[in-house]
Parts: C-alpha cells; sequence; structure tokens
C-alpha cells in the first residue's frame, strides 16, 4: 500500500454467480438448470452439497448490497440465471430489483448472462451441442437486454467457455458432466456464436458496455524439450486461443479446428467476432503441460498432453498455486498475440481458496487472501504501467459460495458465510479490500 499505477478512474469491483449464492431454486416459476440436475446424481460434489440453498443471495440481497456498500466498489458483477428467464414466472423481476438495490448504493451493475446454468429443457434437447441453443441464448439476451440495460454498465454474455466445453462436455467434472472429450468441441462453436448472437441482440436492445469473461492463464512447458513445447502449444490453444481468437481475429487458432466445427463456420465467426467495448480475463494460475499421457492428470487418460503440479509457489488451500505474475505475462501475451484488436481489458475475476477459521469475536482472519490480492494488484499495476489498457478488477468473490464440483468446502469471499445461520462476517481481507479501493 498504496498501489501505484491505478487511475481515479478505475472501476473496483467484487463478482459472484447466480448458482452460487441465489438458492431460492424453486423460487417465482424458476424451472431446473442443468446445475440442479447435476447436484442431484450421488457422487457428483463433495460432501453431496447443492445450490438448493446457497447463500440465500434471493432473499438477503439487500443486506449484500449493503455489505458490497460498506466495502465502497464501484461495480457489482453477477449473474442472470436463464432459469428464472426462461420461465413464465417473475424471476426477471428479482435482477430488477437488485439492478435497483445496487444502482441506489451507487455501485454499477455488471452482468454475466450465462455462468453455466443452462435450463435443464435445453440440455435436453442438445445443450451447447445443439446449434439451436445458441439462438434460444440470444432471445434470453434480447429479453435481459430491454429490461435492464437502461442501468446495466457492463454485460457479459458468457463466462469462462472453455470450462463449460472441457470440464462439462469433454469431461465430467460439471454439469451437465458429459465425457465427450474432443467429440465436446462442437460446443465451443455454439458458445462463441452464442456470444456473437447475444452481443447483437444487446446492441439492438440499446445495451453497450458489452464484452466477456473468458478464464485465461499462461501455459507453461515442463521442459524445453521438443515434445514438452508441442504439448504445452496445443494445450495454450485449447485452452486459451481457441476461445481468445475466434472472438478478437473472426478465425479458429488452428484449420484443424476449424474443420472440427459444424455448421457454416466462416459465416459464423464473421458473428462471434462483433466488435467488443472490453474483453475480460479471469485469471486465476498458470498452467504447467509435458508430454506423455494425460492419465493421473485430471483429465482422461489418452490425451497428448499432461498437465503437471507447479512447484516453487505458494499453494492455496484448493492446492492451486499463486503466481501474480502469471497476470501480468497473460495480459502481455494477449497485448502482443491482438494488438490494436485488443479493446480495454477487465480483470474479470481473481481470487482465491482458504480454508478460513469460523469467525471469533465478529472477526475472520485470512492474511492469505489479503497477500493473493495484494500479490495481483501489484502484478496488475506493472501490467499497466508497461502500456496495457486495464478499466476495472473484479475479486471473486463477494462472499463465500457454491463452489461447483467441491461444494462449500471451498471459500473465495471477502465475506465469510457460516451456511446454517445464513450469518455474514466480513473477513480481514473485506476491510483490506475496502482501504485499497478507498
Ligand atoms: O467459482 C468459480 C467461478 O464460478 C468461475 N471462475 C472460477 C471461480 C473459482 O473456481
Amino acid at each position: 500500500m498504496p498501489f501505484p499505477g491505478f487511475p481515479a478512474d478505475f472501476l473496483w469491483g467484487v463478482a459472484s454467480a447466480a448458482y452460487q449464492v441465489e438458492g431460492a431454486v424453486d423460487a417465482d416459476g424458476r424451472v431446473p438448470s442443468v446445475w440442479d440436475t447435476f447436484c442431484a446424481e450421488p457422487g457428483r460434489i463433495a460432501g453431496g452439497d447443492t445450490g438448493a440453498v446457497a447463500t440465500d443471495h434471493y432473499h438477503r440481497y439487500r443486506e449484500d448490497v449493503a455489505l458490497l456498500k460498506d466495502l465502497g466498489v464501484g461495480a457489482y458483477r453477477f449473474s442472470v440465471a436463464w432459469p428464472r428467464v426462461i420461465s413464465s414466472g417473475s424471476g426477471l423481476d428479482f435482477y430488477d430489483r437488485l439492478v435497483d438495490e445496487l444502482c441506489a448504493a451507487g455501485i454499477a451493475p455488471a452482468v454475466t448472462l450465462f455462468h453455466w446454468d443452462t435450463p435443464q429443457s435445453l440440455e435436453d434437447a442438445g445443450g451447447w451441442l445443439n446449434r439451436d441453443t445458441a439462438a434460444r441464448f440470444a432471445d434470453y439476451a434480447s429479453v435481459v437486454g430491454s429490461r435492464l440495460g437502461d442501468r446495466v454498465k457492463l454485460w457479459m454474455p458468457l463466462n469462462e467457455p472453455v470450462v463449460v466445453t472441457m470440464y462439462g462436455y469433454a469431461l465430467e467434472v460439471h454439469a451437465p458432466g458429459k465425457g465427450l472429450g474432443f467429440a465436446a468441441l462442437p460446443v465451443a462453436h455454439h458458445l462463441l456464436l452464442g456470444h456473437g448472437l447475444a452481443v447483437q441482440a444487446l446492441r439492438a436492445a440499446g445495451c453497450d458496455g458489452i464484452g466477456i469473461a473468458g478464464n485465461h492463464g499462461p501455459i507453461w512447458p515442463a521442459s524445453q524439450s521438443e515434445v514438452d513445447t508441442g504439448a504445452a502449444e496445443t494445450y495454450d490453444v485449447l485452452a486459451n486461443w481457441l476461445f481468445a481468437d475466434p472472438i478478437l481475429r473472426g478465425e479458429y487458432p488452428a484449420p484443424e479446428l476449424a474443420a472440427a466445427m459444424p455448421g457454416p463456420v466462416l459465416a459464423d465467426l464473421k458473428v462471434i467476432s462483433e466488435p467488443l467495448d472490453f474483453f475480460g480475463i479471469n485469471y486465476y494460475q498458470p498452467t504447467l503441460v509435458g508430454a506423455g499421457d494425460s492419465a493421473g492428470s485430471m483429465l482422461p487418460p489418452g490425451l497428448p498432453f499432461a498437465p503437471q503440479p507447479i512447484d516453487g509457489y505458494p499453494m492455496t488451500d484448493f492446492g492451486w498455486p499463486v503466481v501474480p505474475d502469471g497476470l501480468s505475462e497473460i495480459i502481455g501475451t494477449f497485448r502482443a498475440r491482438y494488438g490494436d484488436a485488443l479493446p480495454p481489458l477487465y480483470i474479470t475475476e481473481s481470487g482465491c481458496s482458504y480454508h478460513d477459521p469460523d469467525p471469533v469475536d465478529g472477526r475472520v482472519a485470512d492474511p492469505d487472501r489479503i497477500a493473493y490480492h495484494d500479490g495481483h494488484l501489484r502484478a496488475l499495476a506493472a501490467a499497466m504501467a508497461a502500456g496495457a489498457d486495464v478499466r476495472g478488477y473484479f475479486a471473486w468473490s463477494a462472499t463465500d459460495n457454491f463452489e461447483w464440483a467441491a461444494g462449500y468446502r471451498e471459500r473465495f469471499g471477502l465475506v465469510h458465510i457460516d451456511y446454517p445461520t445464513q450469518r455474514r462476517t466480513p473477513k480481514d481481507s473485506y476491510y483490506w479490500y475496502r482501504d485499497v479501493v478507498q
């Protein structure tokens, strides 16, 4: 402290996502999502947890917005639940109220439209393997944009399409848990097409400030050998550029990938590469990749690359290496790769899970989380000093929440949640971030 290099209009925010916080899965006509289905399948989620109640944000949003106001953030990134909007119920009213509450608190709403909760009825019709889902997504974007566009500052049609493709369809780690391997590639194309169509739909509804929240990080080769660098390059293409190149360059990063995609790919790429007002990077960690079979890693056996543990850095309690310089590295890689085609950036997520102690006398000591954000903000300041146009940083997450397949054990929040009572306790990192923001 103080942090150098952040302009006065830098947007300080925190982020969340509908299924991770809202609960109220049966309220006001919400229909089931793939995550309701997945959580109900034995053995899918650690501890048998589900998002059915989560942090009960749906009912406690006023208390949560009051905490955000005290935190002093300029923006709150949350997602709209498609299953609340697709229904004939009144779920969209909730977001109207939330947006009004935020605006009254002087906090700019930043809206994600798809943070993984595909309505189950659409999944039953093929989900993101079905091209029609992209069109349905654009219809949904139009409805939400028309209703909230007068008050929302930033729009992100998609959150982390790589995670949906890889964990949800190629593997079985996330909903819908298909385990298709490379047969999941069409999912990437339909998500990207849905993104492009949603960008058009939002613009047609009069919205601006439109981007994406992609998950990106450096891919490091396990050694400088030809086989390891080759494996790392392949992984880099699949994890980073398969998703960013179509948007920022209007092309797939390899002809084999373009050939694997369904439909009129060249025409679709024109839609997918609609110019954006910003590009959002969610950064958590680099990935170290070597040659060899993926057996023994979290990937299925038989793939031509093997993610390996990264040694020599502190680890979060989730087992993720803490590598702040990876943030400046990935920003530098984006700048080098896309040059003038790169719009302004936001860091739309960064954060860490530690198994924090329970509150003692109203206090939760979480020095490692403070160190995490401190390190990453310093790395971000260095990237900006080197010329990167970064407009804001969203700490993941506002409160502890449902961490997907890992359930409630993992805690990313600046605010502690005592799940049995739903009591909110700001952690030390909350007060630290408040000082940074001020
Ligand atoms: O909790 C997730 C979030 O939903 C998407 N980005 C990564 C976070 C931590 O795993």
